[in-house]
């Protein structure tokens, strides 16, 4: 049989799989030993190609993506280093539950291992971050090996879209030649798809047995001093259910700025959103000593949430988790509940009288009502400051927009200072692994799908991944980055490290004193250094109006940044012992 009808029969069925499958964006990067996965996939009607040199950048991008069209996504690069470097981006996916096909090329077996070149070991080389590795079979163009490619591409999806979803990594050991034959590509399509190619997977989502829910409504009825928390949710239909069980139970819904429970929720009267600040206040775990906590979602963000639920350690905490894993660091958890998040809702609120309205959320309002009016004091500031940012940015950001924030300070000022708001204002971070890598790749990939993008990041985040530009270039994208430039890392000077002066600098605050100007110019992006609030609201306004990449750089100092910090968490302190006549 000729070698090259093998290879285009082989590939071409399994890239037709993953088109059946719904795989609509694949993220490719240049390399030879990828050449029949790359030509195949360009060549299918329903498959979107996005070029990304560097495999770094390429995998972030592909995350961003998957996480903005909640799909799988696939990547596909050349053998050797090129598979390591979607490394972080990986372990990212599978701790943040995002859906990944990863496609890598390989050298055939009678390359491994014997000195030929770009050849490194494949196998199971991102270890326990996949959810299934798959080393595939040589191509061969026979019935059986046909509808073996076409399976394993199905189930690859499957495993990956299935909760808690996550990456999938096959590779492809490929022989000489790789050029597949292009015209016959087609042949290996099939249209309708109706017609079985194979076995199409079905998978149900996770729910409780009547008798369980009922003990689950009961505990919950019985609880006079209950709250909720969410951290990062899946989609909107959680978040419609979780209020609706929160406003029958009079609970208070604790939402992480990344639980999408901030903006244009019709929520209001139960969403709390200041808790980060005055959860740290010394008074507020006497005064919200719960009965109950029922979580939703990932581990929310703040700190000072962490801690006073540390001190209501014999509380009764229930965590929902539809994807079944154990998303709980403190140890506190008492009932985990493997169950889909809104059947859970749903269910349990049948079973629940709708209450009056507590006094112990009216408390739980008014501490938040008073805590939000000293944090709009920050209003006031003339000079440049990262939290005052966050909070022009819910009057400046258009409705309908997409707000990807870095870690390191970005995050916890949205969580600081972004309240709830009337915009459809959809927030995002990478927060599976935290890292500082990869944060502008991935915001692009979310802004190549989804209009009016913003991302707010730190200067050593961004200079990380300086690479990840090209893809604004290449793909023509339109994206605001609100660079926070304090020359380093801010966030330490946070930390207990701060008071080590002798090597604070060298070691942790790390300035670097580049001038971003230059890498913005080089993928022809537009920059703008803004040195007033005006400046910024002009720059900000203006950048929507503008094609392709706006950079606007916000200068900010780290020492004050964080006196400003402190003294407004004091001052706010003051202020909600006032309005609670203490
Ligand atoms: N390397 C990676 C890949 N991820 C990390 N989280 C870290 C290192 C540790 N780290 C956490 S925050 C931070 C570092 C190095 C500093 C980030 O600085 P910047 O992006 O400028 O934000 P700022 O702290 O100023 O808000």
């Amino acid at each position: 049989m000729n070698d090259r009808e093998a290879i285009t029969a082989y590939i071409a069925s399994f890239v037709d799989e993953l088109a059946r499958n719904n795989i609509k964006h694949v993220v490719v990067s240049p390399g030879s030993r990828s050449t029949p996965l790359a030509l195949v996939l360009a060549e299918h009607p329903d498959i979107t190609i996005h070029l990304n040199i560097d495999e770094r950048s390429a995998a972030f991008f592909a995350l961003g993506l998957a996480k903005a069209l909640h799909e799988p996504v696939a990547m596909v690069c050349t053998s050797g280093t090129a598979t390591a470097n979607y490394y972080p981006a990986i372990i990212e996916a599978y701790y943040s539950r995002v859906p990944l096909l990863v496609l890598t090329a390989d050298r055939p077996h009678e390359l491994r291992d014997v000195g030929a070149p770009q050849a490194i070991d494949q196998i199971h080389l991102y270890g326990k971050h996949v959810k299934w590795f798959v080393e595939m079979a040589i191509p061969e163009h026979t019935e059986e090996m046909i509808r073996y490619a076409r399976t394993i591409g199905a189930r690859a999806l499957a495993t990956a879209a299935k909760e808690p979803a996550g990456p999938v990594h096959l590779n492809f050991p490929l022989r000489e030649p790789l050029v597949p034959l292009m015209e016959t590509v087609k042949n290996y399509r099939i249209n309708e798809k109706a017609q079985s190619s194979a076995a199409a997977v079905e998978g149900g989502e996770l729910i409780l047995a009547s008798m369980q829910l009922q003990a689950m409504a009961e505990t919950l009825s019985e609880s006079k001093r209950g709250i909720i928390i969410c951290g990062e949710l899946r989609n909107d239909e959680m978040k419609t259910a979780i209020i609706s069980l929160a406003e029958k139970l009079s609970f208070p819904i604790l939402a992480d700025p990344l639980s999408q429970l901030r903006s244009g929720s019709p929520g209001g009267e139960n969403i709390i959103d200041c808790y980060d600040t005055f959860l740290r206040g010394e008074n507020a775990s006497r005064l919200f000593n719960p009965d109950l906590v029922l979580r939703f979602g990932a581990v929310p963000v703040s700190k000072a949430l962490l801690l006073y639920l540390k001190k209501h350690r014999n509380t009764r905490h229930l965590v929902v988790d539809g994807g079944a894993g154990w998303r709980e660091p403190a140890g506190l958890v008492t009932d985990m509940i493997y169950s889909n998040e809104i059947f859970f809702c749903n269910s349990i609120g049948e079973h629940i009288e709708q209450r009056e309205k507590s006094s112990w959320l009216g408390r739980w309002r008014q501490v938040n009502d008073a805590t939000k009016n000293a944090l709009e004091s920050i209003r006031d500031e003339e000079e440049l400051s990262e939290g005052k940012l966050f909070i022009l940015l819910q009057d400046l950001m258009p409705n309908k927009s997409h707000l990807f924030v870095g870690n390191s300070m970005p995050i916890r000022d949205l969580d600081t200072f972004f309240f709830s708001n009337n915009k459809e204002i959809r927030t995002f971070a990478n927060r599976g692994a935290n890292g500082i890598d990869g944060v502008v790749s991935t915001a692009l990939g979310v802004s190549t799908v989804l209009d009016n993008t913003v991302l707010v990041i730190g200067d050593l985040s961004f200079f990380h991944d300086m690479n990840g530009l090209m893809a604004a270039k290449l793909q023509q994208t339109n994206i605001t980055i609100l660079l926070i430039n304090n020359d380093g890392g801010g966030i330490f000077s946070f930390l207990p490290q701060a008071s080590e002066k002798d090597y604070f600098e060298t070691l942790f605050g790390t300035p670097h004193g580049l001038d971003f100007s230059h890498a913005v110019a080089l993928y022809g992006g537009k920059y703008t250094k803004v040195c007033s609030w005006d400046e910024f609201k002009e720059a900000f306004t203006n950048s929507f109006e503008i094609q392709g990449l706006k950079v606007i750089e916000v200068p900010t100092a780290r020492e004050t940044n964080v006196l400003k910090h402190r003294e407004l968490w004091s001052y706010v302190s003051q202020e909600i012992k006032e309005a609670l006549n203490e």
